[in-house]
């Protein structure tokens, strides 16, 4: 296997994202606030997204919006079939797990097959003329290590004229309950309206990182009661807290793009040109997303864009937080126990926190944060699968 990243390549990539940190902070103490390119969003998208206008509305200005998903007997059903299919086979059940991190596609296809035969109509009336590319349960489990830090999606579309969703349906009320919070989706919100920037899959250039107290200020927490489900536009900033409740919190989760989109992937180069690459819908079953950055594109980009340094400085930030339009319903960073703001640290495969360092935690997304323990074994698993 070429280009894996090793511990010390790990330590380099945190270390190059500190000093992009560093000099952003720098730029901020000796510029002038002026408003930069990317800090003028883009018009929303004209294609609608959700079917009640009411919510598309919501969705438009907040960044998501609260659906109306399962009744009684679509929620029973969600629950047997989670009960039936199980956690991935993989899963070490101690911290937040995403199925579609599993290694075993076979697992990842039927859990695919299984959500779209029970629920794809749900989400066909739910969105005007949308397909689900990805199906994964997201498996919050009891424990400090389940938290989600503050990130953006990637660009999963084309947002230059898209809108990429996610449609977050939980199988239990989410939020607290006598101020012990299960892991209820955060949001900062209007975030999705912040820049114009494309977001690439490669965590080291979140353009969140460095902001992550800001987002804890500004962020707030949006309850859920059982079968309403959160849908979310790939670019609003977003996270949760450890599940400090007993049991695990399930979300059967589902990646949406309009019809007439395809999805993609973004890759950066230094110079700050984004090349845009169509994938199929498999993709997340065929990639492991913590091998995402081996992946050669058969085909040539469908774009290459010059963006420049996209980053926010903390002014920027800050500014474009306070302006915000805040929706009914949520709660407010300020009424979060302070004991609940650390959303931890986790390698995504083996969910433990050894190995990782404070570092990890401030500029990296869960996401695709491996240990190098897993890093190394997934480089003999590799290995093992040329020979
Ligand atoms: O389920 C969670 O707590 C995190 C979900 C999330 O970040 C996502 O769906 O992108």
């Amino acid at each position: 296997m070429t280009g894996s990243r090793t511990q010390g390549a790990l330590r380099r990539s945190v270390r190059r994202a500190s000093q992009a940190l560093a000099r952003r902070a720098a730029r901020a103490t000796t510029t002038a606030p002026a408003t930069a390119a990317h800090l003028v969003p883009r018009p929303e998208p004209e294609r609608v997204t959700l079917s009640d206008p009411a919510k598309q509305a919501d969705l438009e200005r907040y960044g998501f919006a609260v659906v109306d998903a399962f009744d009684e007997a679509q929620l029973e059903l969600a629950r047997e079939l989670y009960a039936e299919i199980g956690p991935a086979p993989d899963d070490p059940q101690l911290a937040l797990n995403w199925s579609f991190h599993s290694r075993s596609a076979e697992y990842k296809r039927e859990v695919k097959a299984k959500m779209l035969a029970a629920f794809g109509d749900v989400v066909d009336r739910m969105l005007v003329d949308h397909e689900v590319y990805l199906t994964t349960f997201i498996t919050k489990w009891p424990g400090p290590n389940s938290g989600f830090a503050p990130h953006q999606d990637p660009s999963l579309v084309d947002e230059r004229r898209f809108r990429g969703v996610t449609v977050w349906i939980p199988l239990h009320d989410t939020g607290p309950v006598d101020g012990v919070d299960n892991g209820m989706l955060r949001f900062v919100p209007g975030s999705h309206r912040f820049s114009s920037a494309l977001r690439v899959t490669d965590v080291d250039r979140s353009q969140v990182a460095g902001h992550e107290d800001a987002v804890l200020r500004h962020g707030v927490g949006m309850p859920t009661t059982a079968g309403q489900a959160l849908v979310f536009d790939n670019r609003v900033i977003h996270y949760s807290m450890p599940n400090e409740r007993d049991e695990p919190r399930v979300v059967l989760s589902f990646g949406v793009r309009p019809r007439e989109a395809a999805c993609t992937l973004m890759r950066a180069d230094d110079d700050g040109t984004v090349r845009i690459y169509e994938i199929h819908d498999d993709f997340y079953i065929d990639v492991l997303p913590a091998e995402n950055h081996l992946y050669e594109p058969p085909e040539p980009p469908i774009a290459t864009i010059a963006q420049g340094d996209v980053g926010w400085t903390p002014e920027e930030f800050e500014r474009l937080c306070a302006a915000a339009p805040v929706p009914p319903g949520v709660i407010r960073a300020e009424e979060v126990a302070t004991a609940w703001r650390d959303p931890g640290v986790f390698c995504a495969l083996c969910g433990s926190s050894e190995g990782l360092e404070d570092a990890d935690r401030s500029v990296r997304n869960n996401a695709q944060l491996v240990c190098a323990s897993c890093e190394q074994e997934l480089r003999l698993r590799d290995a093992a699968e040329v020979d």
